[in-house]
C-alpha cells in the first residue's frame, strides 16, 4: 500500500486493534478509567456476533464484566454451575467443583453474549470502533511515535497514540510485525478437531458441563441457556461440516455418553456448525516497546476446560490496570505494572496451558491411545474421581487460578 499525502490523521492514548472480547473489554475499561481509546477491527459487527466460541466464565470474568458495567446479561440469563460431570467407561460422574474450591463456580454464558454486552456498551457511550478497517498496520512501536495505519472508505488514515493494544487474535497484525527474534514461539498441534453444534434445544444437564472419554472419541454436552445447547465431538481435522449430517451428529454424541444421559438427549436442527482445530500456543514476551498482545494474539489454549476467553479476560485485567497506572490513579502515575505485564500474564497464562493439555491429553482419542492407551486414561479418569486431592486439582483449575495483584 502506498501512503499518500491525503492520509487523515487522528489521535488518541490506546490505540486497539481487534474488536473480540479482549479488545471491546480493554476499551470499557479503559473509558471507565478516563482514558482515550479507539478500536480498529476489520471484520463486520454482525461477522464478530456471528463467531459462536466460547461458553464457560470463570469468577474472575464475570466479576470483569461487573466491574466494567456491562454485568446486567450475565446476572439475568448467566446460568451458575457448581459441578462438573465426567463420562467414562460408560459411566458419569460427578465432580462437587463448588464444594472442594470453598464456594467457587463457574457461569455459562455465551462469547456472542458477552461480546453483544460489551458492543452495546461502547455504542451507548459513544465510543469509537471502526470495523471493516483495511490492510491494518503497526508502526514505530519500538521508537517514540507508535501509530496505527488502515483503510476506511478507501480512506487512508493514520491514528497515532501511546500504545497499541494487539487484541487482534491468532491470525492478527501485531504479533506478525514484531522482528522475528524478538519473540519466542511455544505450539503444539493436535492431530483431531472439534465438531461443534448449536441447536434450540433445552440442554441435556443444565447444570453442569459433561465431558466425555470414549473409544470412539472425546464428547462434550455445554449450553447457552436453558432453551439452547452447545454439544461437540472430536473428530478427524481434516473432516469438512458437510460430511456431518445432523442426523449422523446426534448419533454419534449418543454413543459417546453413558446410556442414560444418551436417552435424554433432545435433539433437533442445527443453527450453527463448525469445526475447529486444537492447538496449544504461547508467545513470548507480550510486550515490545510500546505494543502489547493481549488475548489468542499472545496465546492459544485447546477449548478442553474452557480457558481460551479467560485468559483473554485475565490479561486484558492486568493491561488495563498498567495503564491507568502509568497514566495515573489518586495523582500518582507510574510504569510499574506495563513493565512486569509480560512476566504476570504469563505466569497466569502457563498453569492455564497445563491445565487445558493435561485435561485435552485425558480426555481424547489420539491416533497412538490404543486398547492399552484407553486403559491408561480410565484409570486416571478412576483415580481423579475417586480422590479428593486429584479432584481438588481439577476443581481449583476449572473455576480459574487467582490473579495476582502485584
Ligand atoms: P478473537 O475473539 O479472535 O478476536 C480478535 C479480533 O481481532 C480481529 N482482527 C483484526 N482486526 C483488525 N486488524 C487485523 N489485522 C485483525 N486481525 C484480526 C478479528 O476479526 C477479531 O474480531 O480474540 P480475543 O478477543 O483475544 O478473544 C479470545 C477468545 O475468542 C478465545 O480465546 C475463545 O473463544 C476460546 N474458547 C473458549 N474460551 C473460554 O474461555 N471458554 C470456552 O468455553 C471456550 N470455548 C473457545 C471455545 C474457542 C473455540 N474455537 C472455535 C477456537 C470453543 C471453541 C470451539
Ligand atoms: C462451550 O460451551 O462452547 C464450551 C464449554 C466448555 C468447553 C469448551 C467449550 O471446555
Amino acid at each position: 500500500m502506498t501512503f499518500s499525502a491525503q492520509t487523515h490523521q487522528i489521535r488518541t492514548q490506546v490505540a486497539i486493534i481487534g474488536a473480540g472480547p479482549s479488545g471491546l473489554l480493554l476499551g470499557q475499561l479503559l473509558y471507565k478509567a478516563g482514558i482515550d481509546a479507539i478500536i480498529i477491527e476489520r471484520q463486520s459487527p454482525d461477522y464478530v456476533l456471528g463467531r459462536i466460541r466460547a461458553g464457560i466464565l470463570e469468577q474472575t470474568t464475570v466479576d470483569m464484566l461487573h466491574e466494567a458495567d456491562v454485568g446486567a446479561g450475565v446476572s439475568a440469563e448467566g446460568i451458575v454451575h457448581h459441578s462438573i460431570d465426567l463420562v467414562f467407561g460408560g459411566k458419569r460422574h460427578g465432580i462437587d467443583v463448588h464444594g472442594l474450591t470453598g464456594g467457587k463456580v463457574v457461569t455459562a454464558y455465551g462469547q456472542t453474549e458477552v461480546t453483544r454486552d460489551l458492543m452495546a456498551a461502547r455504542s451507548a457511550a459513544g465510543l469509537t470502533t471502526v470495523y471493516e478497517a483495511k490492510d491494518v498496520s503497526v508502526h514505530d512501536f519500538d521508537g517514540t511515535k507508535p501509530a496505527v495505519r488502515y483503510q476506511k472508505d478507501g480512506q487512508n488514515v493514520e491514528l497515532a497514540c501511546d500504545f497499541i493494544a494487539g487484541c487482534d487474535g491468532f491470525h492478527g497484525v501485531c504479533r506478525a510485525s514484531v522482528p522475528e527474534g524478538a519473540v519466542t514461539e511455544y505450539e503444539k498441534v493436535y492431530p483431531f478437531g472439534w465438531l461443534g453444534v448449536l441447536a434450540d434445544v433445552p440442554p441435556v444437564s443444565p447444570h453442569a458441563i459433561v465431558y466425555g472419554n470414549s473409544e470412539r472419541g472425546f464428547s462434550l454436552c455445554s449450553m447457552r441457556s436453558l432453551t439452547r445447547s452447545r454439544y461437540y465431538v472430536q473428530c478427524p481435522v481434516d473432516d469438512k461440516v458437510a460430511d456431518w449430517s445432523d442426523q449422523r451428529f446426534w448419533d454419534e454424541l449418543r454413543k459417546r455418553l453413558d446410556p442414560e444421559l444418551a436417552e435424554q438427549i433432545i435433539t433437533g436442527p442445527s443453527i450453527e456448525k463448525s469445526i475447529a482445530p486444537l492447538r496449544s500456543f504461547v508467545a513470548e514476551p507480550m510486550r515490545f516497546g510500546s505494543l502489547f498482545l493481549a488475548g489468542d494474539a499472545a496465546h492459544i489454549v485447546p477449548p478442553t476446560g474452557a480457558k481460551g476467553l479467560n485468559l483473554a479476560a485475565s490479561d486484558v485485567k492486568y493491561l488495563s490496570a498498567a495503564l491507568i497506572e502509568f497514566y495515573g490513579k489518586d495523582g500518582v502515575t507510574s510504569a510499574a505494572g506495563i513493565n512486569t505485564y509480560s512476566q504476570r500474564a504469563l505466569a497466569r497464562i502457563w498453569k492455564a496451558e497445563r491445565f487445558s493439555w493435561w485435561l485435552t491429553s485425558l480426555m481424547h482419542r489420539f491416533p497412538d491411545t490404543g486398547a492399552f492407551g484407553q486403559r491408561m486414561q480410565e484409570a486416571e479418569l478412576e483415580y481423579l474421581v475417586n480422590s479428593q486431592a486429584a479432584s481438588t486439582v481439577l476443581a481449583e483449575n476449572y473455576v480459574g487460578l487467582p490473579l495476582i495483584s502485584k
